[in-house]
Order: structure tokens, then C-alpha cells, then sequence
């Protein structure tokens, strides 16, 4: 029996079996130190909130959508406005404008119309409005692009930190304040369609994040450089080996949203999906005690957070 509980314990840290596996064969959150032993429920006395459903078209792609994403978060819709409103018909502009010359060119000075072509070779007035003009372009789209990346990078007070680490090929979370940590892994396609979620999106473990708070993301990875990022939250970042990476996002809106990995790393690449639920404050500190875990400054007062991993107890008293 020792043995088998080693080897479950084994095979979960290597997120190779589901933490429920570990959790039906545990008699209780034994101190292995593997990540998945807060998810045993057999020290949690609060029960787990129920997972709300995500939303067609809301938080995932549809198959209609040339798009963005409906952005939940307020950087999201500056950078949604953004793109729409300046650089899509600017671009659409610009392309028609050169599209256009072209085919006149092509047709009013084609030999059959124009056996003697000019001979000039400069126009001064020309060429001043052919460099003048693209500078004053770029100069206006600098303006809101400077924007949108000084306030990307200038990220408010944090109400949360999450630790998010990449492994071949599954995620880590963990809430350094709140002694709560679990792996993420993809969830069956058969599975994911019986609960209403996307295939290939799904995660057996969401991140829960409060909306309306201000959530600091620290990134890294145990092996290769993978990307975590929301495309509903518009935050993406490297999650690199032997270097934590920054981010922010603050979503305010409930509901479920997902992202995938966005770098290329390995074989199960494309199987790494990440599932975020924005719920109400309540229903976070209900998730948290039920995962044995505790708001910052109240006291690790339930019996899986006194059993929790030596590390998750070094980081909630910081
Ligand atoms: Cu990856």
C-alpha cells in the first residue's frame, strides 16, 4: 500500500495522473510535498464553490469571429480600441491608397497608352509629401501605442500574487500569500464536451482569481520556455527557466476564460491549455479555504494548511 502511494504521489508530481487518483487512495494530505496534496478533500472542511460555465463566444474563440476576444479587462479594451479604431482602417487605408496607384499606373502608363515615357527623375514637392506623410503616420500611431505600453508596464498596487510555472507540458499555480498550489493539466476532449467547455481548452484545475482585483502574475518554467497568456485579458508573458517574469491583468467581469501556451515547446505543446474563472470575492475566499488554503493576514487556522508543503508555510508567513 506504501508503495502504490509513493508511485500515485510520483506520478502526480509529474502531473502523469489526476490529483483526484491521489486524493481517492490518500486517507489524508500526507506531506510528500508534491503539488497536488491541497487538492485533497479530505482536510478541507469548506466545500468547493461550483465551476460556473464558460460563455459561447466569451473568453474562447468562435468559429465566426475575425476578431479580437471581448475584452474583459481595461488594458484589453484600450489595446481593442486600439487595433479596431486606428490601426485596421489604417492599414485598410493605406493598402487601397497603394493598391489603387498601382493599378493606375499599370493601366494610364502601360506602352500601348504611353509609347514615350516622362524623363523626369525627381520632384521635389513629391518627395517631400512622400516622406513627410508616412513620418506624420507613424508619429500618431506612436501616440496611443506609447500609451497602451507605459500603462501595461506601470501595474497598480497588486491585490494577488499567482506563481505560474511552465513544465513539459502542464501548468503550476501557486498563491504564494495564500498557501494554496496545484497543477493544471488538459482536460479529456470526451470530458470537456459532457461539462459544456471547449476541447482542447479545458483544464482539470482553473486558476480563480476575484474580479475586479488587481492580479500579479509571476511566469517561469522547470524545463523549456513556454507563454502563459489570456487572450480576453490581453496579457501574455515567457515563462522562462532560472528567471521569474512579470505581468498583470485585472478582469472585470465574471466568467471563464482561456488561453493556451504561446511558445513552442515540445511535442504536447499545443496540450497545455490554461483555464482562468473571474468569480465574486466571496465565492475566492470560499475556493481558498476549500483548498485548505488562507486569505493573507488571517491564520492558517484549517488542518490542510498546518499539514501544507514546508514551502507553501515559508511563503504565506512573508
Ligand atoms: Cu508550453
Amino acid at each position: 500500500m506504501k508503495t502504490l502511494l509513493k508511485l500515485f504521489a510520483i506520478a502526480a508530481a509529474f502531473g502523469m495522473a489526476p490529483a483526484a487518483a491521489l486524493a481517492a487512495v490518500a486517507p489524508a494530505p500526507a506531506a510528500t510535498g508534491n503539488a497536488a496534496a491541497p487538492a485533497a478533500p479530505a482536510a478541507a472542511s469548506v466545500p468547493a464553490p461550483p465551476r460556473a460555465a464558460p460563455v459561447a463566444g466569451v473568453g474562447q474563440p468562435s468559429p465566426d469571429r475575425i476578431g479580437l476576444q471581448p475584452q474583459v479587462s481595461e488594458i484589453g479594451e484600450q489595446a481593442a480600441w486600439f487595433h479596431d479604431i486606428i490601426l485596421m482602417p489604417l492599414i485598410v487605408a493605406i493598402s487601397l491608397f497603394v493598391l489603387a496607384l498601382l493599378l493606375w499606373v499599370m493601366f494610364r502608363y502601360r506602352r500601348g497608352a504611353n509609347p514615350a515615357p516622362s524623363r523626369n527623375t525627381h520632384n521635389t514637392t513629391l518627395e517631400i509629401v512622400w516622406t513627410l506623410v508616412p513620418v506624420l503616420i507613424l508619429v500618431a500611431i506612436a501616440v496611443p501605442s506609447i500609451r497602451l505600453l507605459a500603462h501595461q508596464y506601470n501595474p497598480p498596487p497588486a491585490d494577488l500574487t499567482v506563481k505560474v510555472t511552465g513544465n513539459q507540458w502542464y501548468w503550476s499555480y501557486e498563491y504564494p500569500d495564500m498557501g494554496v498550489n496545484f497543477d493544471a493539466n488538459i482536460m479529456p476532449d470526451d470530458q470537456a464536451v459532457a461539462r459544456g467547455e471547449p476541447r482542447q481548452l479545458a483544464a482539470d484545475e482553473r486558476l480563480v482569481v476575484p474580479v475586479g482585483a488587481v492580479v500579479k502574475i509571476l511566469t517561469t518554467s522547470n524545463d523549456v520556455i513556454h507563454s502563459w497568456g489570456v487572450p480576453a485579458f490581453w496579457v501574455k508573458m515567457d515563462a522562462v527557466p532560472g528567471r521569474i517574469n512579470e505581468t498583470w491583468f485585472r478582469a472585470d467581469r465574471t466568467g471563464v476564460y482561456y488561453g493556451v501556451c504561446y511558445e513552442l515547446c515540445g511535442a504536447r505543446h499545443g496540450y497545455m491549455p490554461i483555464a482562468v474563472e473571474v468569480v465574486e470575492p466571496a465565492q475566492f475566499r470560499q475556493w481558498i479555504a476549500s483548498r485548505g488554503g488562507h486569505m493573507p493576514g488571517a491564520a492558517a487556522a484549517t488542518p490542510a494548511a498546518a499539514a501544507a508543503p514546508a514551502t507553501t508555510n515559508q511563503s504565506a508567513t512573508r
